[in-house]
């Protein structure tokens, strides 16, 4: 039985490091990490580091309907699709498949972010119904095949984690927003909260002290409904591997990966701001809104900057709400984003 706790959970150079001194070993088995086992030293903060400073926005996300079902989960990078597009609205390229599929948060089967693909290479995720309720006219509940009613578009996106690295990822899946108009909410909902599996059975990570399972998460209404949510069941035109949170999980770009929950199994529409893993864990250290702010560090590291994890050491400078201020910015007018956070 793995036991660990939030501060357990640490900058990824930190993580990185800690690794190399634990043996190195089975690191150089992801390419993708090679890269992250040199020599590093703490990055500085600000823009003293010779980050690049952020290029002009292109315009919104690509968004691509998706005219069949997803094709299988594979093991090893799939064929390229040569209508995908290969980079996003910035013209930041996408990461590869092998390199997403590799280097995973999931604390639910481990901490160790190269070792989650093996551990939830068996993980159940047929049969799955994911349950609708809460302050809502229609409850309903899903199958996998019954949510792609709600169509299914690919969508380039940039998902930052807390811990300092990110990736670009072309997911497939639906807007948040459809779902919910589905069920009707009614007019004393105010926030959504989502719930992940609980399964120790075969997740070793939920046998562990620390926190408290279920995995669960949360967002205001309007952020729920703002088009950018995304219901994910897919990546790369394929069907979610467990790693990444089959058979569903949630995207939501503008905010820390943390908000971004893995394997739904519940989302209720709710009055109050519902409590969440991580903001119980550790309030001070992860907030309910945990919009992406290079302007407000970590109580124990700088927000900064942050590094891809293919390409190298290189650190680039993270931008206000990942990049998506455009698209979201409007919904915290009101708030001091330096208090809510
Ligand atoms: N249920 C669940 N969801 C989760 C997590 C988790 O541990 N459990 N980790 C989160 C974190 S911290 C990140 S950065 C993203 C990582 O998603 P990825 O592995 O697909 O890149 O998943 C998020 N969703
Ligand atoms: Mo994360």
């Amino acid at each position: 039985m793995e036991r660990f706790s939030w501060r357990d959970i640490t900058p990824e150079e930190v993580y990185l490091s800690r690794r190399r001194v634990l043996g190195g070993l089975g690191l150089a088995a992801s390419g993708a990490l090679v890269a992250g086992c040199g020599p590093r030293s703490r990055p500085s903060s600000g823009a003293a580091d010779g980050a690049p400073g952020p290029t002009a926005i292109a315009g919104p996300p690509p968004v691509r309907t998706l005219a069949g079902p997803l094709s299988p989960a594979v093991e090893a990078t799939p064929e390229p699709d040569p209508n995908r597009p290969t980079s996003d609205e910035r013209g930041d390229g996408v990461t590869s498949y092998d390199a997403i599929t590799h280097y995973n948060n999931f604390y639910e089967f481990t901490t160790q972010k190269e070792a989650v693909a093996r551990l939830a290479a068996g993980f159940t995720t047929s049969p799955w119904e994911v349950q609708v309720g809460g302050l809502v006219h229609k409850p309903m509940t899903f199958d996998v095949d019954g949510l792609h009613r709600f169509g299914l578009e690919e969508r380039i996106y940039r998902l930052r984690c807390v811990e300092g690295w990110s990736i670009v990822v072309p997911w497939d899946g639906f807007p948040l927003r459809k779902l919910l108009s589905a069920v009707e909410p009614k007019s004393d909902a105010k926030f959504v909260r989502f719930e992940s599996v609980l399964r120790p059975a075969e997740m070793q990570g939920q046998g562990g002290v620390g926190f408290t399972w279920p995995y669960t998460e949360g967002l205001r209404l309007d952020e729920a409904m703002n088009d950018l949510a995304l219901l994910v069941t897919g990546v790369y035109g394929r069907t979610l591997p467990p790693q990444n949170g089959a058979p569903v999980r949630l995207v939501v770009p503008w905010k820390y990966g943390f908000k971004s929950i893995k394997s739904i199994v519940r989302i209720d529409l709710v009055a109050e701001k519902p409590t969440t893993l991580w903001n119980t864990a550790a309030p001070d250290e992860y907030g309910f809104f945990a919009n992406v702010n290079p302007a407000v560090d970590h109580p124990r590291w700088s927000q900064q900057t942050e590094r891809r994890i293919e390409g190298g050491l290189a650190r680039r400078r993270t931008l206000a709400f990942n990049g998506y201020d455009g698209q979201v910015a409007s919904m915290y007018a009101e708030m001091d984003l330096k208090v809510y956070y």
